[in-house]
């Protein structure tokens, strides 16, 4: 294999026991890197008065990082901003929570080129430069211009919006057209490449052509679908390890008999927290048969602290879940656990295992590994349900989930009944074919898929 050059906005490399609050995105590039001897070059996530271009390397659990500090506006207007405001909001199909900002464009773009500046050097002729998310879409193109002749992937972990909806943004048309730069363009889903496609060949009049190759004037793509998975052997293994039986240990106690519904989810208005507590809620009004008989329990890290609508949703789901356990808690028992902490993994494996439902219900998700790692953490002997979001990308590989609308607060409370009146054979049936699919499709798979693709990419564009 060449070697890597990873790009993404953040470098988290992991911590010795795990990382306690890391994106998904964290959690599989690290995993991936490990195995290509590569670079992960990003930001260090700390602010400089004034940008230098200086580069920090380190190396952490065999990952070499080169990170690179922001000024205070850059992280204003590209992350704060763009990224966060814009395309996020946009990308998760919440046109109503965008902001279209001159300056926040106009500070996406200067560090798109501040990247490709501080990264040009680093770069020599046989590396595969894989760019990751939508903080660094024109990147490809900013490296073009400055020589950079080596294969450039660009793999998008969100999902990519419908047509209608990306004509909101202004500059949609310049924006779409840098993935022009890339040799390989990668998408979690058929749903989330076929509305990139359809964007490419209604509004820019390309041309789709065999083996996903996607001409537009000089330039031709590939167009891959490549669903990121988790690092499942290393799940597998912390979901024993001392830290997940000791949990166990502790959540079983805690629960004193009482089914455990779990919910892990970064504070964000893309995973439907709220929509989530009203079916729990219209749960709890429809069977009350299983009133002090289970529990939810929510852990919800916040995330994005800086951007309002994040403020909002925490400020919502505190009055929410206070009201629910207002209606239905008694002296022994409240309904709702509402966390606010990150948790390192072997913990994290042990709660999931000790829950008999995991509720995963995204409005909108490129993926969604939480859904994942819920799986791969069961006890295969009597292992527990997934309720899953059909607007997850996980959906499309997890098909033996409870597949529900997360807007439907009826399908969210029907969903728990079903799951928790299960029997073990049916548990055990719908578990086996989710786990084949969460260790067939790992992250290594998703590794070597994506890289496959751009090392062939020369020679079928
Ligand atoms: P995220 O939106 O961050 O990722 P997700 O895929 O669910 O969403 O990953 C979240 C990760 O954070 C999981 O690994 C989870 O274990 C971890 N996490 C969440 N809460 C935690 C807590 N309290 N303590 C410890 N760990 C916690 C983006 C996209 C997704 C896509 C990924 C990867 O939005 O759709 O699946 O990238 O491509």
């Amino acid at each position: 294999m060449s070697r890597l050059i990873v790009v993404s906005n953040r470098v988290q490399p992991p911590s010795e026991e795990g990382g306690s609050n890391q994106g998904g995105l964290a959690v599989a590039l690290s995993a991936g890197l490990r195995e290509s001897a590569g670079i992960w070059f990003g930001w260090s996530g700390d602010e400089t008065s004034e940008f230098t271009g200086s580069i920090n390397f380190a190396k952490a659990q065999g990952v070499t990082t080169a990170t690179i500090d922001l000024e205070p506006q850059d992280i204003e207007e590209y992350y704060n901003g763009y990224a966060n405001r814009t395309l996020w909001p946009l990308f998760h199909y919440r046109v109503d929570l965008a902001e279209f900002e001159r300056g926040f464009a106009g500070g996406y773009e200067r560090v798109n080129a501040r990247f490709a500046d501080t990264l040009l050097p680093l770069i020599t002729a046989e590396d595969l430069i894989w760019i990751n998310d939508y903080h660094l879409i024109p990147l490809g193109r900013e490296l073009r211009a400055r020589g950079c002749a080596n294969r450039i992937g660009f793999f998008l972990h969100i999902p990519w919006p419908p047509t209608q909806l990306l004509l909101s943004l202004p500059s949609h048309r310049e924006l779409v057209e840098t993935l022009f730069a890339y040799d390989v363009v990668g998408f979690q889903t058929e749903a989330w490449r076929d509305s990139f496609v359809e964007y490419c060949t209604t509004q820019l009049g390309a041309q789709l052509g065999e083996d996903d190759v996607l001409r537009h004037g000089e330039h031709a793509i590939r167009a891959i679908v490549c669903p990121i998975g988790i690092d499942t052997t290393e799940f597998v293994a912390a979901s024993t390890s001392e830290p997940a039986l000791k949990m166990h240990e502790a959540m079983t106690v805690s629960a004193a008999g009482r089914a455990m519904i779990v919910g892990v989810d970064r504070l964000d208005y893309s995973k439907g927290l709220p929509e989530r507590f009203l079916g729990y809620e219209r749960f709890l009004s429809a069977r009350p048969d299983l009133h002090e008989k289970v529990f939810l329990l929510q852990i919800a890290p916040p995330s994005r602290a800086d951007v309002q609508s994040y403020q909002e949703i925490r400020a919502g789901l505190e009055a929410s879940s206070g009201h629910i356990n207002g209606a239905f808690a008694s002296a022994e028992w409240v309904p709702i656990r509402y966390v606010n902490k990150g948790y390192p993994r072997g913990v994290l494996a042990g709660i999931y295992r000790a829950a008999k439902v995991g509720l995963v219900t995204p409005l909108r998700d490129g993926m969604n590994l939480v859904a994942k790692e819920y799986i791969a953490a069961q006890d295969p002997e009597d292992p527990g349900v997934l309720i899953l979001s059909e607007f997850a990308g996980a959906a499309a590989q997890l098909q033996e989930a409870l597949l529900i609308n997360p807007y439907s607060a009826e399908d969210i409370s029907d969903a728990l009944g079903e799951a928790l009146a299960m029997p073990k054979t049916e548990r055990v049936r719908r578990w086996t074919a989710l786990m084949q699919n969460v260790r067939d499709e790992d992250v290594m798979w998703w590794l070597r898929n994506f890289v496959t693709a751009l090392e062939g990419a020369k020679e079928t564009v």
